[in-house]
């Protein structure tokens, strides 16, 4: 039977391996997706996800992230959360209720605590000394914050037929307290519908917001187009669009799985995404835009 797995960046490669097994194994897409993202979460060396993440402007790690089963729509979602190992698990614990399935802050952190959630100190040492160094470099130089970031988003394609998606981030390095991406955002930093596909996207968030990419990719798929066309079609239009009317635009990349198990990817800067489906093995690939808005795909060497 199909199954698949897709996520941004190849630090996705150890939880698409862990996602695999489970798919293999005809495990549920909910459980590959979120076990797939934690693994991303758990790893210190990952500077822009869960353990390890670089904090805000004012050395707080605050993170955003989502879950949403494609069966039932049902999605929820923490913004701004602290001192949580696994932000996605609070999200896919939240997608359980009907109200209030979308916390951000010190409620967010709240319900992770009073739900049991695994909490730690999320800023490492490591971490620390980076935000220091930025500090007072930021100081001296006048540098732009935004840069140092990665969001692990994932979709997922069980045996039984069901999706699933969940992203994860701490955000841009440096950003304001309490600032949000896109990535809890529905239709904007994921979307999937288990009779369509799904869709998940990383990069600047205030740029991907004003596109609800992720909707827009999961729609084009359900008016017949294969993921690759919903890729190339809703995010190179909207790259123009951006820098013709806001006058700039930040890097937006987005990954798509159908529910037939193929796999679609757009990007306006060189992105690395991880793939692995019951017709192909786990792979780590490059993608840059290529001419006439489509994209170029080679495989990583392992
Ligand atoms: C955000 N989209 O917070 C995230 C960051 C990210 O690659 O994905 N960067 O805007």
């Amino acid at each position: 039977m199909t199954w698949g797995t897709i996520a941004t960046w190849r630090m996705a490669a150890e939880g698409i391996n862990e996602a695999s097994k489970l798919l293999k194994g005809k495990g549920t897409a909910d459980d590959a997706v979120e076990k797939l993202v934690k693994t991303v979460e758990a790893n210190p060396l990952y500077k822009s996800v869960g353990y390890g993440g670089l904090p805000n402007e004012e050395g707080v790690v605050q993170m955003d992230a989502a879950f949403m089963d494609g069966d039932t729509m049902a999605q929820g979602a923490v913004a701004a959360i602290e001192n949580v190992l696994h932000a996605v698990s609070v999200a896919r614990l939240l997608s359980h209720q009907h109200y209030n399935s979308f916390r951000v802050g010190a409620g967010a952190t709240k319900f992770a605590q009073l739900s049991g959630c695994e909490m730690t100190n999320m800023l490492t040492a490591k971490a620390k000394t980076e935000w220091q160094e930025k500090l007072q470099k930021e100081k001296n130089e006048k540098m732009s914050s935004y840069n140092g970031h990665d969001t692990v988003g994932a979709i997922t394609l069980d045996q039984q037929g069901s999706m699933a998606a969940a992203t994860s981030t701490s955000g841009l390095f440096m950003k304001k307290d309490g600032r949000i991406g896109d990535s809890p955002l529905s239709g904007s930093g994921l979307y999937v519908d288990s009779e369509v596909g799904g869709a998940a996207a990383t990069g600047l968030g205030e740029d991907i917001m004003k596109g609800c990419l992720s909707y827009e990719i999961v729609r084009k798929m359900a008016e017949g187009l294969s993921p690759q066309a919903a890729c190339d079609q809703t995010v190179y239009p909207f790259v123009h669009k951006l820098k013709k009317r806001y006058g700039r635009v930040g890097e937006i990349s987005l990954i798509a799985l159908n529910k037939q198990g193929q796999w679609g990817i757009a990007t306006n800067v060189e992105f690395t995404f991880c793939v692995a489906t019951s017709n192909e093995e786990e792979k780590i690939f490059m993608a840059n835009p290529g001419v006439d808005d489509t994209t170029v795909i080679s495989t990583v060497r392992q």
